[in-house]
């Protein structure tokens, strides 16, 4: 519909014109018998639609009128305003006055309005406008005639990283209206010359050949801004007006090589049909990244300007478009980083996100899943606390616990939570998996703390894999804060933990509750028991799993960790060639 942009200036938002610059798309003269465009806004959410069109005179309109509203009156509204705007008109024009007529009268300058259906049919004034401003009428105001537009492709938000580095992708984040960010058109530019050097600035460049979503700058583009022009589409061949957006700095130089170069050598390819590749990893929240503990006790070795956070997404957007990942099971994802640099990222890369935030938190879980392989059947998240408050499921365990008050309330304080997702293959319906995700509590004598998160855990996926979705297959991924030699570890791992097991006493008797637990899976660490998955200055060890249900699932294979000497070069983690104190475990899974 958009084919010719020519009019499209005049209906750009304010922050697109304010980011527009001269290399926009054609200009805003209207062409003689060419017909206008009058944009209408209309969604049942809203209880007023929004009519935008350009006046003969140039002055543009925006009026909000009730859905409800006879069409009647809106078109009577349009008639005195199109007068307004008339009679302004002739009264700037001493000509227009001098030659005296209709046009310096302002009572006589009320044209006539009207609308007409795509078919020719004169609209009823008694219509109401929701129901009469249908795509493709025409609108009559005196000579003048619009085609209307109704819901048109249009961007809500078209923003670039605050920081660019050479040999990364800069994944945008793009908001659209009746358009979809897959369907939207890209073309990158690029400055001609540094902005700074004299003669700078203002000169655009293509930077890119294949106009696509992201853009990776080479090390020639160093010390040069971009510009990203995107036109919001809708897939059926329906365009809406372009917006621009400026990159706030240049392209810097990136880092060498990064932990995961060596690791994306075994993942440059989507894996195969009955396959999965899952991702656990915990991402570094930027909450605690960039503390004044963190800084000065916890990572005392890290360069500041890698713990930044527009820093640390570069590394981690590459890294993990990198895996080519079908489920990617994320911890410590601040809520903003999820919405506003993440979700999109991964978007672009095939992957749908869910997110869900801890209690009282600013950071919470994120599971992607790839869409073309997978879709969505059901949510089932839980926050631990509130589940042992209140789920019917652990009226055992909250009557259990009942005995030991101190560990109770303890339990109760914490804000950890488990992303619960069912999903269901693309190619073959009748395989459907339920993919858990957790944050343990952190704490290193918080063994029995954690025994009651993961008993509370392994119930709440009971109830879903043996209740809901008899004898679908579990994985679960998580940061479980648990060693190998853990209770937790083992009572995952073997099915059962006794009543007398240490770690009932991990934090002395003050806080000892005994209890046998047991649950019913087969589960096995996909990834094994590596060295260490976090590696601090301080400590280092293997806190991560990816627990897999050995009946339905077999691990084909796993992608080595980064070498011991890759993980030390800059002393630990993280650092300016890894955004993260965790590693990521990343395996292929197959149905057996
Ligand atoms: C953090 C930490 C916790 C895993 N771990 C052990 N000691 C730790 C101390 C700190 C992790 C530790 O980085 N956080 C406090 O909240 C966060 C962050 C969340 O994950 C934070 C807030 C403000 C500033 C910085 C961070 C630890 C050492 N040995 C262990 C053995 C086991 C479990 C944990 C540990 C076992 N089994």
């Amino acid at each position: 519909m958009w084919r010719s942009l020519r009019a499209a200036p005049a209906l750009r938002g304010p922050a697109a014109a304010a980011s527009s610059s001269s290399s926009g798309g054609g200009g805003s003269g209207s062409v003689p018998g060419a017909m206008e465009r009058a944009v209408v806004r209309c969604v049942p959410s809203e209880p007023k639609l929004s009519l935008q069109f350009v006046l003969p005179d140039g002055s543009a309109k925006h009026m909000q009128r009730d859905q409800e509203e006879p069409l009647g009156r809106a078109l009577a509204r349009i008639a005195t305003n199109a007068a307004k705007g008339h009679a302004k008109a002739a009264k700037k024009s001493k000509k227009a006055r001098a030659e005296g007529g209709a046009a310096a009268e302002p009572a006589a300058a009320v044209p006539a309005v009207r609308l007409f259906s795509r078919d020719g049919e004169a609209v009823g004034e008694e219509v109401p406008n929701a129901a009469a401003w249908q795509d493709g009428a025409v609108l009559h105001i005196g000579e003048a005639r619009y085609r209307v537009e109704r819901n048109p492709p249009a961007l809500t938000e078209l923003r670039l990283p605050r920081s660019l580095l050479a040999g990364f992708p800069v994944c945008p984040k793009v908001s659209a209206e009746f358009a979809a960010p897959q369907h939207c058109l890209f073309r990158w530019f690029r400055e001609q010359r540094p902005a700074a050097e004299a003669g700078g600035g203002g000169a655009w460049v293509e930077a890119a050949a294949a106009a696509e979503r992201v853009f990776t700058p080479s090390n020639a583009l160093v010390g040069l801004r971009l510009k990203l022009r995107c036109t919001p589409g809708d897939g059926a061949q329906r365009y809406g007006p372009p917006r621009e957006v400026e990159s706030s700095g240049p392209v810097e130089a990136g880092p060498g090589a990064c932990t995961f170069d060596a690791r994306h050598l075994y993942t440059g390819k989507v894996c195969g049909g009955g396959r999965l590749r899952a991702v656990s990893y915990n991402i570094l929240a930027d909450v605690y990244a960039q503390t004044e503990f963190s800084r000065t006790v916890l990572y005392p070795y890290c360069a500041p300007y890698a713990l930044e956070l527009d820093y640390r997404q570069n590394l981690l957007q590459k890294e993990l478009a990198g895996y080519s990942a079908d489920l990617v099971c994320l911890q410590e994802v601040d809520k903003s980083v999820f919405a506003d640099s993440l979700a999109p990222a991964l978007d672009a890369f095939g992957l749908e996100g869910l997110f869900k935030i801890k209690e009282k938190q600013h950071e919470g879980l994120a599971t992607f899943y790839r869409r073309d392989k997978l879709s969505l059947l059901s949510r089932h998240d839980i926050a631990f606390s509130e589940a042992l408050l209140s789920d019917a499921l652990h009226e055992e365990l909250r009557e259990r616990l009942a005995a030991y008050p101190v560990v109770q309330e303890k339990v109760l304080q914490r804000s950890s939570v488990l992303q619960v997702s069912v999903l269901q293959s693309a190619t073959d319906p009748s395989r459907k998996i339920c993919v858990a995700n957790t944050h343990l509590y952190w704490h290193p004598k918080g063994g029995n703390i954690r025994l009651i998160q993961i008993a509370i855990a392994l119930s709440h996926i009971k109830h879903i894999a043996c209740d809901l979705y008899p004898s679908i297959p579990i994985i679960f991924c998580g940061d479980f804060n648990s060693t190998p030699s853990s209770g937790t570890y083992s009572f995952i791992n073997s099915g059962s933990i006794a009543e007398d097991h240490e770690d009932w006493v991990s934090n002395g008797e003050e806080e000892r509750c005994n209890m046998p637990l047991s649950h019913p899976f087969k589960l096995q660490s996909a990834c094994g028991e590596p060295a260490y998955t976090n590696y601090v200055g301080g400590f280092h060890g293997c806190l991560d799993y990816i627990f897999i249900d050995k009946n339905a699932l077999e691990v084909e294979q796993v992608i080595p960790l980064p070498s011991h000497e890759e993980v030390t070069t800059h002393q630990a983690l993280p650092s300016v060639s890894h955004p993260s104190d965790h590693i990521a475990l990343i395996c292929d899974l197959k149905w057996k």
